[in-house]
């Protein structure tokens, strides 16, 4: 059986669909967990798909993906733009990972157009909204594949 990919979502994206809702969409984070496992069983793949608050935790389960998962897909929520423990976690982790976003963060506020992050992964999907989380599936699947090939 093949590790699954690991999606980790950061602070406050549990509010998701209660709010601002033309900038996040309608979706609550259940429906994104729901395209994610629609889309990653179409692929043949399984998903661990996590949400907190907490830095640490979210530190600590990037570790965990190191050796548990096959892939990883991260949305960050803010500690995007803030966090250097987020960016050093990912780094130390050599599983191939795509940062995703609801919003296209650079036609947001200038705070949001730097990501800590994205130094560390293979690439980035922004703007699409729950669909963002789709294309990260399908673009890490083929990221598995190739690397499963060479
Ligand atoms: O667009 C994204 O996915 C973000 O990662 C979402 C973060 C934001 O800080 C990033 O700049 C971009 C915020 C998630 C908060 O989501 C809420 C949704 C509804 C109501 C309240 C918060």
């Amino acid at each position: 059986m093949a590790k699954p990919l690991y999606i980790l979502n950061g602070p406050n994206l549990n509010l998701l669909g209660s709010r601002e809702p033309e900038i996040y969409g309608k979706e609550t984070l259940d429906d994104v967990r729901a395209r994610c496992e629609r889309k990653a069983a179409e692929l043949g793949l399984s998903i661990e798909f996590r949400q907190s608050n907490h830095e640490g935790e979210l530190v600590a389960w990037i570790q965990e993906a190191r050796t548990s998962a096959s892939g990883l897909i991260v949305n960050d929520g803010a500690f995007t733009h803030t966090s250097i423990a987020m960016l050093d976690a990912l780094l130390a982790c050599s599983i191939p990972s795509v940062e995703v976003h609801l919003s296209n963060i650079f036609t947001r506020e200038p705070f949001r157009h730097h990501s800590y992050i994205s130094k560390a992964v293979r690439g980035v999907i922004c703007g699409f909204g729950a669909k963002s989380y789709e294309l990260a599936i399908e673009a890490l699947t083929g990221l598995i594949a190739s690397k499963r090939l060479s």
